[in-house]
């Protein structure tokens, strides 16, 4: 969990420390008090700034400005980028939730597992199981929502360009994430 994938397209180096989910709530607020429970990653610290940033947007804004010398990961069209990332987290999240739910639950250590259930149980107020039961419709629906996606990476390969220079710009690191 909590492996955080900056553009390589900003060049920066930086080294990513991988959290389980009560690896995250015992450390991020060691780090940072993000006025709320649970914190959240990804989360980075950054010598040049004062004090940690979190919230993927907040984040690569963030290291645009502030490394104006490395390529930007928005190739000069920011509100296309916030508008992708909105899009994924409306249309596709969802839909990922009910698909990959109770494999992720499977998947997770015992102390993680407790509680990724009881947090995502309260929040989708219905068990695990009862959410992913029909996983096929949830599938079917993916589907249809990837599909202006799906359009977009036929014309070039690429969401926001038309060569590997666009690798890592801020939506395909939405997309592959
Ligand atoms: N909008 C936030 C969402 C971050 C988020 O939900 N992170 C998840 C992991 S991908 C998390 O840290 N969850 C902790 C928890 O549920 O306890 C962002 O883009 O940074």
């Amino acid at each position: 969990m909590g492996l955080c994938s900056i553009p390589p397209t900003l060049k920066l180096k930086f080294n990513t420390v991988p959290l389980t989910f009560v690896g995250i709530h015992r450390e991020i607020p060691k780090i940072c008090d993000q006025g709320q429970w649970p914190p959240t990653v990804p989360v980075i610290v950054d010598p040049k700034h004062d004090g940690a940033i979190w919230d993927s947007w907040k984040i690569i804004e963030y290291l645009d400005e502030a490394y104006p010398d490395t390529p930007s990961p928005f190739n000069n069209n920011k509100p296309l980028h916030l508008f992708f990332e909105a899009y994924v987290n409306k249309h596709l999240y969802l839909l990922l939730m009910k698909i990959l739910f109770l494999d992720i639950y499977n998947r997770l250590d015992q102390l993680s597992a407790a509680y990724f259930r009881e947090s995502r149980e309260k929040a989708i107020g219905t068990t695990l199981e009862k959410f992913c039961e029909d996983k096929e419709s949830a599938r079917a629906e993916f589907k249809v929502a990837l599909s202006p996606i799906h359009d977009a990476l036929g014309l070039t390969g690429w969401i926001s360009g038309e060569n590997g220079e666009y690798r890592g710009k801020f939506a395909e690191v939405i997309l592959g994430s």
